[in-house]
């Protein structure tokens, strides 16, 4: 097995690798160089630092520091690294669902028409959340049940007792394991700010504790914060369905004003991509010279507005510094998250303006629009304006990558489902029967970062084509579906010629690529309804940790990615992170995240440096919850010649045998 960890190229993504070649023979800097320089603190790295208070910060090392260091306060190495671990949850927590409080606001202003630039858009889909937060839908408006959603939906951000609102969309056993061990959240900011209390100087002092607060802090993050972010998008901006679109950096126009949208919240990206059709807005492009205007995404935007709208994506979080390199950026419109501070910096040697619009989100030598949800649209076309104005700025600077990848994206739950039925016999039937047979060996989610610890998309593009090549389907979200993408693995023709027999025939049936993507790191929450889905649909258990599944981030860098990976553990998923673990330098807490976990939820963390062993360690667990369930067992190559359907009585003696088991 072969990757490209091993050679000395900083990005498997060949276009960004052209960019970063320029950049070097330029004298240009970039935070491939700045990983390079700066190694990171051993201590640190490892959860053993401590600077919660102003007596240090303590350094927990030694010879036996799990047993005998301890801060001045006498915090031993598993609290202090116990307590390091759930701030990082807490704080991804806190990202997800700060951005989906500023989506149900919007949902509301849209509602009562405060915000007259943004409608409802999906109805069927505003009905189905009405629905499970218990708002009545019978001869009303969608305005009027949008602003009862809207209400319901902010509830779960300040509620101080009872349980989240989408917390009985688990199946059933998984709410009674997560009532049983006290994790179920209340609020999602409550349980953000009892993480803060808890990690405080002198208050939660148990490893085991501190570690179960992280699971409850970081269901209020799966199963709110990010629910409600996908739910919301979905009603105002539409339930995404598949559609071509290129990937690269090479999605740049030389003739164009180039707008590059970044970051994470999509509402404003979504007024960028509605007006800049306008005449007006394409005269002006055409009064300075340019033939148009070209949009591309950057990040989780870049999902958002690929899944929606088609809008090509130049990639993920590495690519950020290199759009500007390619020297024909005319602006970068960021908001929130996964901007890199240095991305001012690297305009500044090119002409490109990056433009700041949250007031939550400002930046040195940036210019600053705040967005306003009140005039939407004008603030649009006052950001595509400013674009423009700076096109006849472009110099001869920089590397003119050219080079684009086709990606079909756009599987949000509601099409896959769709797709493997039709609308009136949607369900998730024919992918379980796929998995009970063995045509399908189980289930992947290759979602997360980018990290310039690791060449870049080198462990996304080596697990991707493995995994399909061993009949695992794959379904991608965040930096991890940029990556898909841009190796041109997201496509109907990736299945057959990469991915093994048993897949490619269920593939081949319905008409889709063997990796799909499910769209932004928000929309982790997707993989959490397949999956409740699939148990409902019978077969396969009746709970998410019977799943022949694994979520994998095998180049994570954010506190964000490492609260999605313990609200799938939560959720029961065995879960592997790249790179070494955060919490590395206390044993008893390493134990607490896998056996303590595991214990409790059936789900574990692991972090594993080693991509094969990834792939390998992947495998095991996905073959050992299939003999768990009696399934058939897979066959390599078993699938493809002969074309057998599971029948009905097939399944039920399956099933039957399950039950006796
Ligand atoms: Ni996710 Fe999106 Fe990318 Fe990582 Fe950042 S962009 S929210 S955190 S880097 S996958």
């Amino acid at each position: 097995m072969e990757h490209v960890t091993t050679t000395n190229v900083q990005s498997a993504d060949k276009v960004a690798e052209e960019i970063i070649e320029w950049a070097h023979s330029h004298g240009v800097r970039s935070a491939f160089d700045r990983a390079e320089a700066l190694k990171p603190c051993p201590i640190g790295h490892t959860g053993a630092c401590c600077k919660i208070c102003f007596m240090g910060p303590c350094r927990l090392v030694g010879p036996d520091a799990e047993n005998s260091a301890t801060g001045v306060c006498g915090a031993t190495l598993p609290v202090v690294a116990a307590r390091n671990m759930l701030r990082m949850v807490a704080a991804g927590t806190a990202a997800h669902s700060d951005h989906a409080r500023d989506m149900a606001f919007t949902l509301l202003e849209a509602a009562t028409g405060e915000a007259p630039d943004i409608k409802i858009k999906d109805g069927k889909k505003l009905n189905k959340v009405a629905s499970i937060v218990g708002v009545e839908t019978a001869g009303r408006t969608k305005e009027e049940i949008g602003k009862d959603v809207a209400l319901k939906l902010i509830e779960d951000f300040g509620r101080q007792k009872g349980e989240l609102s989408y917390i009985k969309r688990a199946p059933k056993k998984r709410q009674e394991i997560w009532r049983k061990w006290g994790i179920v959240p209340r609020g999602i900011d409550r349980e953000i700010a009892e993480a803060m209390h808890r990690t405080n100087m002198g208050v939660d002092q148990e490893p085991e504790n501190l570690m179960m607060a992280a699971m409850k802090v970081s269901l209020a993050d799966g199963w709110g914060g990010c629910m409600i972010s996908t739910d919301i998008t979905d009603i105002l901006f539409g339930t995404p369905s598949p559609k071509h679109s290129t990937a690269s950096l090479g999605v740049m126009k030389a003739g164009e004003v180039n707008v590059v949208l970044h970051g994470h919240e999509p509402t404003l990206a979504e007024m960028i991509v509605d007006v800049s059709g306008e005449p007006g807005i394409l005269e002006y492009a055409r009064s300075k010279g340019a033939t148009g205007i070209n949009l591309v995404g950057m990040c989780c935007t870049a999902n958002e507005v690929l899944m929606r709208h088609g809008i090509p994506t130049a990639g993920g979080f590495l690519n950020q510094e290199l759009a500007v390199m390619t020297g024909l950026a005319e602006a970068v419109v960021v908001d929130v998250q996964c901007i890199m501070p240095a991305l001012a910096q690297a305009a500044k040697q090119f002409h490109t303006k990056v433009i700041t619009t949250s007031h939550k989100g400002k930046m040195i030598d940036a210019l600053h629009i705040q967005y306003d949800e009140h005039r939407a649209k004008e603030i649009a076309r006052e950001i595509l304006k400013t674009a423009c104005d700076n096109y006849p700025n472009r110099t001869s600077k920089g590397s003119r990558v050219t080079e684009t990848t086709p990606v079909i994206a756009g599987f949000s739950h509601e099409y896959i489902e769709y797709m493997q039925g039709g609308l009136y016999r949607a369900s998730f039937r024919p992918l379980n029967d796929a998995i009970m047979a063995g045509r399908i060996r189980g289930v992947v989610g290759l979602v997360g970062c980018n990290n310039p610890r690791t060449t870049q998309d080198s462990f996304h593009d080596y697990l991707a084509t493995e995994f399909i090549k061993n009949d695992v389907l794959v379904v991608s979200t965040g930096c991890g579906a940029a990556a898909c993408a841009k190796a041109g693995y997201m496509l109907p023709e990736t299945a057959l010629e990469q991915a093994g027999p048993g897949l490619r025939e269920v593939c081949e049936a319905i008409g889709i690529p063997p990796i799909l993507h499910l769209g932004s790191c928000v929309d982790n929450s997707r993989i959490l309804t397949i999956a409740t889905q699939m148990v409902e649909e019978g077969g396969l258990g009746d709970d998410i940790s019977d799943l022949p599944a694994v979520g994998i981030a095998p180049e994570w860098m954010s506190e964000k990615a490492l609260a999605i990976g313990v609200y799938f553990v939560a959720s029961g998923v065995h879960v592997i992170f790249g790179s070494e673990s955060p919490v590395s330098a206390s044993s008893v807490v390493q134990e607490i995240k896998t056996d303590l976990w595991e214990k409790r939820t059936g789900g574990k963390l692991q972090f594993i440096a080693d991509p094969k062993e990834i792939f390998e360690t992947t495998i095991a667990s996905i073959d050992k919850k299939r003999d768990a369930l009696k399934l058939k067992k897979y066959e390599p190559g078993k699938f493809g010649a002969e074309r057998v359907l599971l029948t009905m009585a097939d399944r039920r003696k399956l099933e039957r045998e399950q039950a006796a088991s």
